[in-house]
């Protein structure tokens, strides 16, 4: 069964990683939200795929859910030492990847190209796609703060700013990486993972060609609710889709996905949600605390894939 994860953020990678565990290796490929990448100190940065990769990977912080696990700190200490004010918290070890990833790029490697080699390194079976080798930039219109980079609003202001309006600078030329489409295309299921629906899994929606042929589709495509009760189980998605008008709800991620998705995994608190959503739905404990968890979230999912 070949299966496609959009993900993006630390619900995404944590549920790929279910997904992984339950698949025969190699078959998941997980398309990565790359909106959220930028340069630091010189260094390029892609949080997502670096997050997809490490739980992958059973390297991810467990707590954070992103980083290394057992990481250090030392180099940011120096930083603050100097003066720096240092907000974004790259661990010692995190630093090998961005530092392979930067001299990669410098020497003309394509994302996909050194996304592929690292992932090899770590012995990593399931395919992880960035959704395009070109720059995609989420920026975030903010009320006090003006028009900020998507770290700056995320890790720097803690995402406290209200949001006016996002924008996804680059996507009208970004054009899918190589495997995307063809991963989609040969794809037994598409999901969705429990990822902020504007800030992670719409970026990978602007990239041409990847919406019409997820809405082209022959096969079933579900999405797992980020909310519960109408809040985020992690992160902004509550506080932003408030702030942009949108419904905070799992009702209002089945609008927001639309057709694009046959059922949406809700969580069994939300069942009463169940008769406004027009899709499909299946109710059941959408947290995932422990790796354990993951893999029994990925199995009722497979499950009802398989079914619909
Ligand atoms: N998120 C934070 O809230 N604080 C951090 O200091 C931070 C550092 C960081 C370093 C490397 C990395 O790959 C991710 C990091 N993240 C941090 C998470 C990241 O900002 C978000 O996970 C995604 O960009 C959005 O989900």
């Amino acid at each position: 069964m070949n299966l496609v994860a959009l993900a993006g953020g630390v619900g995404g990678a944590r549920l790929a990683d279910g997904l992984a565990r339950c698949l025969p290796p190699g078959s998941l490929s997980v398309i990565v939200n790359t909106g959220d990448d930028f340069t630091r100190y010189g260094l390029a940065i892609s949080p997502d795929l670096d997050t997809v990769m490490y739980n992958l990977a059973g390297l991810a912080h467990p707590i954070n859910g992103w980083g290394l696990v057992d990481d250090s700190q030392q180099m940011i200490e120096m930083m603050r030492r100097y003066g720096d004010e240092a907000w974004f918290g790259l661990g010692d070890r995190d630093l090998a990847t961005h530092l392979l990833r930067t001299q990669a790029l410098h020497s003309g490697k394509l994302l996909s190209e050194v996304t592929a080699q690292l992932t090899e390194a770590l012995g990593i079976k399931s395919k992880i796609l960035p959704m395009s080798d070109n720059r995609v930039a989420t920026m975030v219109e903010t009320v006090d703060r003006g028009l900020l980079e998507f770290q700056e609003y995320f890790v720097r202001y803690r995402w406290q700013p209200v949001v006016k309006a996002i924008c996804y600078d680059g996507a009208e030329l970004a054009m899918p990486a190589p495997g995307v489409i063809e991963a989609l295309e040969q794809a037994d299921g598409i999901i969705f993972c429990p990822s902020n629906p504007v800030l992670s899994v719409e970026p990978i929606l602007q990239v041409q060609g990847i919406r019409d042929t997820i809405l082209n589709r022959n096969v079933p495509c579900v999405a797992v609710s980020p909310l519960i009760g109408g809040k985020a189980v992690k992160g902004p998605a509550a506080k932003l889709m408030d702030e942009l008008s949108l419904d905070a709800s799992s009702r209002g991620i089945a609008t927001y996905y639309g057709t694009l998705i046959d059922g949406l995994m809700i969580d069994t608190s939300d069942s009463d949600l169940a008769s406004a959503i027009p899709q499909k739905t299946l109710a059941t404990n959408i947290l995932m605390p422990t790796v354990e968890e993951r893999v029994r979230l990925a199995h009722e999912l497979l499950d009802w894939v398989g079914k619909l």
